[in-house]
C-alpha cells in the first residue's frame, strides 16, 4: 500500500511470532519480571559504564509524547558528589519524616525506611532521570508520562544485568539540579544502581492479584 505522506515514513514489518512462541516469551518475561526488587542495600562491587549505557540506550527507546524524549540521564560514581547527594537528601528527608503525617506513617511502615540514605554512598552509581518541561523553548507534551515509560524501561534493563535500583524520590530534589548542573530540568527519579548487597533484604511484599490488576469489560458499563 503507498500512502500520501507529507513527512517520511519507513516500512515496519516485524516478524510475525508464532503465537505460541508469542506466549511463551511473555510468561517467560513476567517471570523475569516479578523477581525484580526494589534495593536498599547494595554492594559496593562496581558497575561498568557499558551496563549504565546499555540501560539509557534501552530507556531511550521508550514511547514519548510528541516524540520529544523529554528525559535526561545524569549519571555519576564520584564518591564526593555521591557524598554531596547523599547530605543533600538526607537533609531534606529529616524534614520529610519530621514533619511526617500519619498516613505516610502508616503507608510507609512495612518498608522500614527513614530519613538515613547510606545506599546513596554505597551504591557504585547515582543515575538521576531529569524531566525537560522545555525544549528550545518550546513545551513538551506529556512530559511526565513519557518520561516514566523512560524509566520504566531504564529499571527493566537493569534488571536484565541482574542489577538492582530504587526509584528513589527525595521530596523535595530540586538539589540535584543545581548539584549535577541541569539548569531548566526537574529532577524526576534518583536512581542508586549496582548489585544487592550480599546480606540484602527486601520487605516481604506481594503483587496484587490479577483481577485487581486488569478488568475486561465486553460492552458498555
Ligand atoms: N521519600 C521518603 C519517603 C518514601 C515515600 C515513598 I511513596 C516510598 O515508597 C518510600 C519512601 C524516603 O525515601 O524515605
Amino acid at each position: 500500500m503507498t500512502r500520501p505522506h507529507r513527512h517520511p515514513f519507513v516500512p515496519y514489518t516485524p516478524p510475525r511470532l508464532p503465537i505460541d512462541e508469542g506466549l511463551d516469551c511473555g510468561r517467560a518475561f513476567h517471570q523475569h519480571l516479578d523477581k525484580r526488587r526494589s534495593v536498599r542495600w547494595f554492594s559496593p562491587d562496581p558497575v561498568p559504564k557499558e551496563a549504565i549505557e546499555l540501560a539509557v540506550r534501552a530507556a531511550n527507546t521508550a514511547p514519548s509524547g510528541a516524540h520529544q524524549q523529554p528525559w535526561r540521564f545524569v549519571a555519576t560514581q564520584d564518591p564526593e558528589l555521591k557524598r554531596r547527594i547523599r547530605e543533600a537528601a538526607e537533609e531534606e528527608e529529616r524534614r520529610f519524616y519530621d514533619r511526617e503525617i500519619p498516613e505516610w506513617h502508616a503507608a510507609l511502615a512495612r518498608l522500614e525506611t527513614d530519613a538515613t540514605k547510606e545506599f546513596l554512598e554505597i551504591a557504585p552509581w547515582l543515575v538521576v532521570a531529569f524531566a525537560q518541561k522545555h525544549q528550545n523553548g518550546q513545551k513538551t507534551y506529556y512530559t511526565n508520562e513519557s518520561v516514566g515509560i523512560a524509566c520504566g524501561f531504564f529499571i527493566a534493563a537493569l534488571h536484565s544485568m541482574g542489577l538492582a535500583t530504587l526509584t528513589h524520590t527525595p521530596n523535595p530534589m530540586t538539589f540535584l539540579t543545581d548539584l549535577l548542573g541541569r539548569p531548566g530540568e526537574r529532577p524526576y527519579i534518583l536512581f542508586p544502581v549496582g548489585y544487592p548487597a550480599d546480606d540484602c533484604e527486601v520487605p516481604d511484599l506481594h503483587r496484587k492479584p490479577l483481577d485487581e490488576a486488569l478488568t475486561f469489560v465486553d460492552g458498555l458499563a
